[in-house]
Formats: C-alpha cells, sequence, structure tokens
C-alpha cells in the first residue's frame, strides 16, 4: 500500500479530480463522530464485557479459527490463532530462516531455485547469489473447493521478484516458488473459488516494455501488463493476459466464469503525477471460458515460454472487458452473495459495487461495462479493502478515517443510506478480514483489522514501530475492540479459516517427497533411510554423512574431512513423537536446519579450516539436548 501519511499526496487527490468526494468525505466524518461516541458508550457497558469474553480462549484452550498471515518484507506467512490472536507459526517462504534452516537445507533450495527463469538465474549466478534474498508476501489465500477453503493448499506472492508460492497445508511448509514470466511485481493474487481452485490468478503490478531487453524506456505506448493464470496442482503457468493499464488487486467470482483486477494506472504514468491525471481508472473483467478457448484456437503468442493472450483495450475479441471506476481503485473484493463485486475507491470516497450477472451483457451484447456498476455508495475517505459477513454486509477500511465502515450491500443498490455503524481502528488500516469472508461460508463474528500505524498504542521501540492489528467481536452493527497485537513487517492481509477445515499432521510421512532427492542419493549409496545410520561415503572432494537421530543422541559422534570438501549432511530424526524436532547446527559454517519428527533434511556446505568442530542439535528435545553434539575433524588438504 503506497498511499502512506503523506496527506500531501491525498489531499492533492482530494482536491483534485475527487473534490466533490473529499466534501462527502467531510459528512462521513460527521457520521464517523457519532459512530465514536456510541462506541465508546459500548465500551463502558456491559456488552464489551460479553464481547471480551466471546473472544477470550483461557490457557490451555483452542482457537476457533486459523489466522493466515502474509508478512509483507519479512517474506514468510504466519499462522495465528483467532480469536486468541496468538502467533503460532512462521513459515519461512520467501525469506531465509536461521531456525528451520529455509534457505540453506538442500530441500528448500531448490524449491528457491528451481522455479527461476533463465534470466534471473544467470542474473543470480553472476552475484554470487542462488536465489533473491528478500521477498514481499502481500496476499495469503487458502485453495477453494466450491467456493469454500479446502485446507490443500495456501498461495501467496512476491511482488519485490514476482514469484508466486504454494505452502502444503498437511504439513504447512512450502513446496514450490516460480517466478513468472514477462509480468513484473506480482501483487493481487487470488484462488479460482469455483468449482475448485484449478488457476491461481496473479496481477503484475508494473508496467514493462512489451520486448523488455534494454531498448525501450520513454516509449510507454510500448509498455503492458500481465494477468497469469496458474495451474495450482502442478505451479506452472496456463495463459497469460496482456492488458491496457496496470493490475493491483484481483479476486474471482463463484461461478468460475470470471475474475477481476483493479488498475489505478490505466493512465500507463510513469510518475505519480501522471498514474492520478485521469478521472475515471477501471476493473479488467476477464472472461475465462473465452480465454481458454482463445489459447485451444491458437489466438496467441508465446512470450518467454508462456502463452500470451491479447486483452487489451481494442481488442475486437471476448476475452476481456474495462469497466470504468474511480481514479485509482484498489481493493477488489468478491461478496459471498455471489453477486457483488467490491472495488475500493481509495482516492474516491466511494466503493463501486459490480454486479457480475450484469457482465454476460457486457461481453456480448454489447452492453456499456459501466452499465455494470449498480452502485457507488460513498462511505468515507480512503476506502481500500471490503469483507463480508455472510449476511448482506460489508466492511470496508478507510485508510484516511482510520476507520472501518459497515454497510448494507441491498440498501446502497436500492439508494439508501448504506452505512450501520463507523468504528475507530488504531491507524490507517489497510486489509480487514472477516470469519472466512470470501467464502460462502462466511460469518459475523471476528473483524481483524490491520492497521498500517500503531504511533502512540505501545511502548516506543525506536523509530521503528510495529504495525497494530486489532480484532474486533461483531454483535449486531457494533464491533467491539477486544485486541490489540502489535506485528513485525508488514501484514498486508489475512484470511481467517475454521479450524476443522485445516488438519495438519503432526509427524512426517517417512515418503514424503520433501526429501526425494536425498532418498535417491542414499539408495545409490546403498544406504537404508529408514534406519539407524552413521555412513560416511567420499566420492572424490564430495562427502556424503548420513546420521540419523534420535533424542538425545546423533548416531554419529564424529566424522573427518579435508578442507575444502564439498560435504552434504542428511539427518534423519527417527523418533515419531509428537513436537519432537531435532536440528543440526555445524559450527562456524553457517549451517543449520530444523529436523521434524520422522523427517530428513539435508544440507551441504564447504569444509572449512582445518580443525575440530562441533555440530549440535539446534531445538530443544531432551534433557540431555545440550549433550546432542558430534564432531567434525577437518584435515588439511594434503599438499
Ligand atoms: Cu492493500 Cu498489497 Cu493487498 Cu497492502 S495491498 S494494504
Ligand atoms: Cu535433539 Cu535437541
Ligand atoms: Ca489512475
Amino acid at each position: 500500500m503506497s498511499l502512506g501519511n503523506r496527506t500531501g499526496i491525498s489531499r492533492r487527490g482530494l482536491l483534485g479530480a475527487t473534490a466533490g468526494g473529499a466534501l462527502t468525505g467531510a459528512i462521513g466524518g460527521r457520521v464517523a463522530l457519532t459512530g465514536g461516541v456510541l462506541g465508546a458508550a459500548t465500551l463502558a457497558g456491559a456488552s464489551a464485557v460479553s464481547a471480551s469474553e466471546a473472544a477470550n480462549v483461557a490457557p490451555g484452550q483452542l482457537d476457533e479459527y486459523y489466522g493466515f498471515w502474509s508478512s509483507g518484507q519479512t517474506g514468510e506467512m504466519r499462522i495465528l490463532g483467532i480469536p486468541s490472536m496468538r502467533e503460532l507459526m512462521r513459515v519461512p517462504v520467501f525469506n531465509i530462516c536461521s531456525a528451520t534452516g529455509w534457505g540453506i537445507t538442500n530441500e528448500s533450495r531448490k524449491i528457491l531455485t528451481e522455479g527461476l527463469t533463465e534470466k534471473t538465474k544467470k542474473y543470480l549466478a553472476a552475484n554470487g547469489l542462488e536465489f533473491p534474498r528478500n521477498g514481499d508476501l502481500h496476499h495469503v489465500h487458502m485453495s477453494f473447493t466450491e467456493g469454500k477453503y479446502d485446507g490443500r493448499f495456501l498461495f501467496m506472492n512476491d511482488k519485490a521478484n514476482t514469484r508466486v508460492a504454494r505452502v502444503r497445508g498437511d504439513v504447512m511448509k512450502c513446496d514450490k516458488i516460480i517466478e513468472i514470466p514477462n509480468a513484473k511485481g506480482i501483487h493481487g493474487l487470488r484462488p479460482q473459488k469455483w468449482p475448485r481452485t484449478n488457476y491461481v490468478f496473479a496481477n503484475g503490478e508494473d508496467e514493462v516494455p512489451m520486448v523488455n531487453d534494454g531498448q525501450i524506456l520513454d516509449d510507454p505506448s510500448q509498455y503492458v501488463n500481465f494477468y497469469t493464470a496458474i495451474n495450482a496442482d502442478d505451479m506452472t503457468i496456463a495463459w497469460q493476459v496482456m492488458v491496457s493499464g496496470n493490475l493491483d488487486n484481483t479476486d474471482a467470482d463463484y461461478e468460475g466464469k470470471y475474475a477481476f483486477s483493479t488498475s489505478y494506472n490505466s493512465e500507463m504514468g510513469m510518475n505519480l503525477a501522471d498514474m492520478t491525471s485521469a478521472e475515471m481508472d477501471h476493473v479488467v473483467v476477464y472472461n475465462i471460458a473465452e480465454i481458454e478457448k482463445g489459447i485451444e484456437a491458437g489466438d496467441y503468442q508465446e512470450l518467454n515460454g508462456v502463452k500470451v493472450i491479447d486483452g487489451r483495450k481494442g481488442s475486437d475479441k471476448n476475452y476481456t472487458r474495462y469497466v470504468p471506476v474511480p481514479n485509482n481503485p484498489h481493493g477488489c473484493n468478491m461478496a459471498p452473495d455471489k453477486v457483488h463485486l467490491c472495488i475500493g475507491g481509495k482516492l474516491s470516497p466511494t466503493v463501486s459495487i459490480i454486479d457480475v450477472r450484469k457482465l454476460d451483457d457486457v461481453f456480448y451484447n454489447g452492453a456499456d461495462p459501466r452499465s455494470a456498476v449498480v452502485a457507488e455508495p460513498e462511505l468515507g475517505l480512503g476506502p481500500l479493502h471490503t469483507c463480508f459477513d455472510g449476511q448482506g454486509n460489508a466492511y470496508t477500511t478507510l485508510f484516511l478515517d482510520s476507520q472501518v465502515v459497515k454497510w448494507n450491500i441491498d440498501k446502497a443498490i436500492a439508494g439508501e443510506d448504506p452505512i450501520l455503524s463507523k468504528t475507530d481502528v488504531h491507524y490507517q488500516p489497510g486489509h480487514n478480514s472477516t470469519a472466512e469472508g470470501e467464502t460462502l461460508d462466511a460469518a459475523a463474528k471476528y473483524y481483524i483489522s490491520m492497521n498500517k500505524f500503531s504511533k502512540d498504542r505501545f511502548l516506543n521501540v525506536g523509530p521503528l514501530k510495529p504495525e497494530n492489528e486489532q480484532l474486533f467481536v461483531i454483535e449486531g452493527d457494533k464491533l467491539t475492540l477486544v485486541h490489540d497485537g502489535p506485528t513485525f513487517a508488514e501484514p498486508h492481509d489475512s484470511i481467517l479459516v475454521h479450524a476443522s477445515k485445516v488438519n495438519p499432521v503432526s509427524v512426517w510421512n517417512r515418503q514424503d517427497p520433501m526429501w526425494a532427492d536425498a532418498r535417491k542419493q542414499a539408495e545409490a549409496d546403498g544406504v537404508d533411510l529408514d534406519d539407524w545410520q552413521d555412513t560416511v561415503i567420499r566420492d572424490g572432494d564430495k562427502v556424503r554423512v548420513y546420521i540419523s537421530s534420535q533424542a538425545p543422541e546423533f548416531a554419529l559422534q564424529s566424522f573427518t574431512v579435508k578442507e575444502g570438501d564439498e560435504v552434504t549432511v542428511y539427518v534423519t530424526n527417527l523418533d515419531d513423537i509428537d513436537d519432537l524436532t531435532h536440528g543440526f547446527t555445524m559450527g562456524n559454517h553457517g549451517v543449520a536446519m530444523e529436523v521434524g519428527p520422522q523427517a530428513t533434511s539435508s544440507v551441504t556446505f564447504i569444509a572449512g579450516q582445518p580443525g575440530v568442530y562441533w555440530y549440535y542439535c539446534q531445538w530443544f528435545c531432551h534433557a540431555l539436548h545440550m549433550e546432542m553434539r558430534g564432531r567434525m575433524f577437518v584435515e588439511p588438504k594434503a599438499s
């Protein structure tokens, strides 16, 4: 989210094309005041107590919902318990993790490298890098079956390096990362909801020259943007659509017919002034069946190995339509009523409601695309994202007003005042979420406000402050604040999934594909990975060390290598008990990894200067955990 506290931008935007909107915003402000007073009364009253009781999860009790959290520029996915807001786990994805060895183990390095484009691999190799060191993970979404979460996978984007990743729901580990060719800056990401998640849709936010080879800079007419459909089951690229304007957020309908993207830069501007110059931008509507037919019929060009359909404005095909909406829209959220798509106005104080049933006429009967917009209620300043409660109500974050507005979709369409309540949040909310609010199981229970600024809410920790995430309990039109939770950089988005739909295992399956390569190598070396192993195999200047572990011991007390040898250590955890994780850290070699119960992990490194190096178990596993260690002896290179 780029619209910061820099009031200069927002004021200019508001005083410019949307001056009328700013006025309306002032009226919205009055409504807000009332909401604030009501809110205070609620807090003082008895129902606040019941709300916090409703959200209280006593020590030892389990949460009702899982929260899957993005972590922005930290690059990981986080798992929270809702309503306790306890952080349960961090799942490394686009980052490097010292605790789990993500980015250090051979298994994770393969996942981090195999999906990169040749161009990127070349760049990285020339700079002594194996994979991008950072990530910017904005959006986490679960796979769907018939409009509901199915627990199979979670998908997420990396805006910084144009990647999309998948996390397995059974073990909560990332198993695939792919870089998206052609596009730049994957931002919005959503799974197909119906009939199931066959595709994951991903928006390229940044425009690039159609052939981006260092020849074109200042000719925006040659810049394009790409919408990508990824095959969710094998994480390959199904197709791309070349579009006009840029792409910000995306969502899909509940029929499997259409997908949508907001575009704040229909101007194809290359700077802020140009990107905000037009009165209207647009929502791109993708016609999935027509695109599939077009691909089938060969109506595409192949660009860097991807089939690319031309869906730019002015195309006479039925691949896309462009629905005008006010300047610089942001959020793109499909309501669980299966009918209404809500577009956050950002610079406009409105949310544009698109009735997806009207899109057939837009595609096939020449109806004006704007006719699909059935209402545009004015809700307050800086509307960004909208979530739903399954009862016809929507909750929209108001970034500039630091509020959430609860409103009714049908009332807005009927031309009545749709605003049911406004509640202060602290401060400047971006995304929000309700319990399964982007699914057919949406519930009016909990409301998460993901606030970009915490300011004075916590003890001061220096110039860099945490963000603040707030949990509200929804009771009728009242939202009662029950929890403030500081978070480190910088979750954008979250989903709440009922605990009954998430069923990860506690112990790995020995046959898991995660260490298939290790298993293959062990077989070639005549080692049984499932048995007690203390085998050292020398293969030229490569040494393979197989060590099994069982609390509180490594099978191998010591092994000897030569300075400069390429050493691969395979550690198998033969304990099959819940929560008995071992680790392997090799002193002074930058090597550390987690080895879960019944898992095998491997790591490769170059043996350092001659001497004795201790390796140790780095996950506390036993009363004698400290003693769980052994020595690597590095002999001088024979001269
Ligand atoms: Cu609004 Cu990247 Cu979803 Cu952040 S985006 S807020
Ligand atoms: Cu094994 Cu600590
Ligand atoms: Ca614009």
